[in-house]
């Protein structure tokens, strides 16, 4: 039996990369001590601010969401939680449900805007109407979504679920293209564009998927098993992964090296990517063009842009769960 370096009970974890094995409760404090500290190190929240959290109801998101529950109260910020229920039939369903059910046990205020009922479709039936892949409208519609509720909340920071292996294949696989200006937006931290594009955070940026995993099992979170229908097996980055991990089991610390070198070199090595930066005309979010990308997209499907309904629908959730929209900023 493999024994807990701090107590000698039975060990759940071995930690390469730290070269010790962990029982259940030391694993537990561990973790979230570090996320602590990555919070704390990249100065992601300060005292006061407000927090949007993005649960999609995957073990990464709720062990983000259940850690940022015990930290707030510590800390002193503000936390809202936001489920989008994308519309993909069994998968949504039953994410929708563990997500309203996380909600309650942690008692965190959810705004759950289902894409169904903002846009008479699921994800699946717009991408076969607008003849693109699933992947890549589901992305438009969960940034916008995401951004104009953070927006209308006055958030002072969207926290995303992504954790240390998810991150180095993005920056591995944007590396490999050469489209450097996209791993600037892969630190663990991105800044407020004028409020029109509210910023992001990443808790888990030193969290791997394999700790998040192990975190959730231990805690009985409920959390989806299963992954959407649409996550392609083939992708480079489920490739990268695999293969970083193996680089990461020899020379333990790999990934985590790489991503703070990467945080550390960020804004003198990978400048942004530079566009113009406007208001959309028709619902006035962030924009590089005439109209947001939501906006064409939208336009394209119902014959006009439905930004502005789709803040007006967000505002009445928001008002429906009784959030102070004046807060924050
Ligand atoms: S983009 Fe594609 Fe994901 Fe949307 S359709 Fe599923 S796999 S959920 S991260
Ligand atoms: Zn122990
Ligand atoms: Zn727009």
């Amino acid at each position: 039996m493999v024994k807990c370096r701090l107590c000698g009970s039975k060990a759940v974890i071995k930690l390469q990369y730290a070269r010790m094995a962990l029982c259940r409760n030391h694993f537990i404090e561990y973790l979230e001590n570090r996320v602590r500290k990555t919070i704390v190190r990249y100065k992601m929240i300060k005292e006061h601010e407000r927090v949007l959290v993005a649960v999609s109801g995957g073990k990464d998101s709720v062990s983000m969401l259940n850690i940022l529950s015990k930290l707030h109260k510590e800390v002193g910020f503000e936390l809202v939680a936001l489920h989008i229920d994308l519309g993909i039939d069994d998968y949504s369903e039953l994410s929708r449900k563990i997500v309203e059910e996380l909600s309650i046990t942690l008692e965190i205020p959810t705004i759950i805007v289902s894409v169904r009922e903002l846009l008479k479709a699921g994800i699946p039936e717009l991408a076969r109407k607008l003849r693109r892949p699933t992947c890549s409208v589901c992305g438009v519609v969960k940034r916008y979504i995401t951004n104009a509720v953070a927006v209308e909340i006055k958030a002072n920071a969207i926290a995303l679920g992504h954790n240390l292996d998810d991150l180095t294949a993005y920056v591995l696989k944007e590396f490999f293209n050469q489209n450097l200006g996209y791993i600037s937006k892969l630190g663990p931290k991105t800044s407020n564009l004028n409020n029109l594009a509210i910023g992001r955070i990443r808790p888990l940026y030193e969290i791997s998927e394999k700790e998040s995993l192990v975190y959730a099992l231990v805690l009985g979170l409920p959390f989806v098993k299963a992954e959407c229908p649409y996550v392609r097996d083939d992708s480079m980055e489920r490739l990268l992964k695999t293969q970083i991990n193996e680089l990461d089991y020899r020379f333990p610390g790999t990934k985590v090296g790489l991503m703070r070198k990467l945080a550390k070199n960020i804004e003198t090595s990978y400048p942004p990517v530079r566009y113009n930066i406007t208001s959309c005309r028709e619902c006035n979010l962030i924009s590089s063009d005439e109209l947001c990308t939501y906006c064409k997209l939208t336009k394209r499907i119902f014959g006009r842009p439905y930004g502005s309904e789709t803040r007006e629908f967000i505002r009445k959730k928001i008002n429906d769960l009784g959030i102070n929209r004046s807060k924050g900023n």
